[in-house]
């Protein structure tokens, strides 16, 4: 039968429908829209009842169409949340985890809890906009949130909760909290009470694959459509990508490629030691009990504020011809660490690029093929060095590496990412997300057995594109300076 996905990005969303036609899975978009996040006042937020307007859209669309569903799931981004008052009522608008309230915050934290603590209860990487610190910023300032709000709703939650009026977390993106504890399977309390955070805000989590509410009376007389179950899906989008990934056997190595690059490897259960302790990796929940020990990579994210900078600022934007000038330009003049904290902010990328390289001794890029080339060749290098850090931490080896996700488009970023990793490339299936939000309502339905075949079932129902390494040697010499230059960032 027929399910829908609401998947919903950093900057657009998407209502896609997953239909089963002898056993090959097919996917269709009936809406599409933007997500642009609002500056109202000091803050950034997300424009969450927009999203929600747009979600009934997709699902008018759909009934419009003629299209019959039997199931719905939502997956985005993790690590953001709306508060509920003790009336049911969503208070404030949900803030975007770039907005500047968690300056410094984290270093704040961790003054009084050690990372050593906090990783050992939850297995997390330390991202300064991590729902714990997000939270503790709100305490920090004493919003009226916290003597106001009576429950927290991570994004996808709160939106399964407008729609069905179920207040439930779910098991992905609760994990992506830094709250939750994978031993007690369960939130760690503890530390939730040493934030300073009303524990009663959380509540019972569901496992991916789950039903989680119907469609309240309200919405279906509003939309005139039929009652609909709601599926907890793989809720973090990242959690639905790489359940969407193709690989049938052995371990593997991932890199989900959006505006963020999310790289590592599924594993069985969290891996919490030193070494994933001191080089942040991050222990992820994921479909069927699995892990994603992965790191967070910046991404796409430099390439696109610099293009929206360029945008504003009237210049030629088209995409195909700046790929061509990065082409074009010469190769390893200039490197940046992406995940330096310069870059987390929006805004103003092209400076922000060229005082690094003046600041480690780089000459600075000028033209906007250099610019595009230093951002790409810049985030291909810190590929090579997570996939061989994912190598040792995880003991494992991997023959090349499965990438997934919108950032494929990018022909030049997966022929480059072979060349640095001197491996392989798969490339595909480009909708990962909706795709493994959709899988996930099959198992639900017995479609699916398990992940396993899911996966299979993906493996033979899209395709998937191999780049081979071209002039490796070269980018494994380069790697040096971009090694070089990063560790010279470390210290400004
Ligand atoms: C990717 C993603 C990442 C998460 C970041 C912020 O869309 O979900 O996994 O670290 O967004 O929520």
């Amino acid at each position: 039968m027929s399910v829908l996905a609401f998947d919903l990005g950093a900057s657009s969303g998407r209502a896609v429908l997953g239909l089963l036609r002898d056993s090959r899975i097919e996917i269709r978009e009936v809406h599409r829209f933007s997500n642009n996040p609002v500056f109202a006042g000091e803050h950034m937020h997300w424009d969450i009842l927009r999203i929600l307007h747009e979600m009934k859209q997709g699902l008018l669309r759909t009934k419009q169409a003629g299209d019959k569903v039997s199931s719905v799931g939502i997956d985005s981004w993790a690590v953001d949340f709306g508060i509920l008052g003790r009336d049911g009522e969503l208070l404030g608008n949900p803030y975007h985890y770039r907005d500047t309230q968690t300056n410094g915050v984290m270093e704040e934290v961790l003054n009084t809890i050690t990372a050593e603590h906090i990783f050992q209860k939850t297995g997390i990487q330390f991202l300064p906009f991590n729902t714990i610190y997000q939270l503790a910023a709100l305490k920090k300032r004493d919003s009226y949130l916290l003597r106001e709000g009576a429950h927290l709703l991570m994004i996808p939650d709160l939106l399964r909760y407008f729609l069905t009026g179920e207040k439930q977390h779910e098991f992905t993106n609760a994990t992506t909290t830094q709250l939750f504890n994978p031993v007690m399977k369960d939130w760690d309390r503890e530390l939730i009470k040493q934030i300073g955070i009303p524990e009663e805000w959380f509540g019972s989590i569901a496992q991916p694959g789950t039903e989680a509410g119907m469609l309240r009376s309200e919405v279906t007389k509003e939309l005139g459509i039929l009652p609909l179950p709601f599926i907890a899906v793989a809720e973090h989008d990242t959690g639905s990508a790489i359940a969407a990934v193709p690989a049938t056997d052995g371990p593997f190595a991932y890199l989900s490629c959006g505006t963020w690059s999310l790289m590592g490897t599924e594993v069985k259960a969290p891996i919490i030691n030193e070494q994933t302790l001191s080089s942040n990796f991050t222990n992820e929940g994921g479909v069927g009990h699995t892990y994603r020990l992965l790191k967070n990579i910046m991404g796409l994210w430099i390439f696109q504020e610099t293009i929206r900078e360029w945008e504003r600022e009237g210049h030629d934007v088209n995409y195909d011809r700046l790929l061509h000038l990065a082409e074009q330009a010469v190769p390893f003049q200039h490197f940046i660490d992406p995940d330096h904290s310069t870059f987390l902010p929006a805004g103003n990328m092209t400076s922000r690029i060229q005082e690094y390289c003046i600041k480690t001794n780089q000459r600075p890029p000028q033209t906007q093929g250099e610019i595009i080339r230093c951002i790409l060749e810049s985030l291909v290098m810190k590929y090579r060095y997570v996939y061989e850090l994912t190598e040792q931490v995880s003991e494992q080896s991997f023959g090349g590496l499965h990438m997934v996700g919108g950032g494929i488009h990018n022909q030049l970023l997966c022929k480059w990412t072979a060349s640095a990793l001197g491996k392989p490339v798969y490339a595909g299936p480009v909708e990962a997300s909706a795709i493994g939000n959709i899988i996930v309502q099959w198992i639900n339905e017995g479609v699916f057995k398990s992940l396993k075949e899911a996966r299979k079932a993906v493996k033979e129902s899209f395709p998937v594109l191999t780049y081979e390494p071209e002039n490796a040697e070269a980018w494994k010499e380069a790697y040096q300076g971009y090694v070089k230059y990063t560790n010279l960032a470390a210290y400004v």
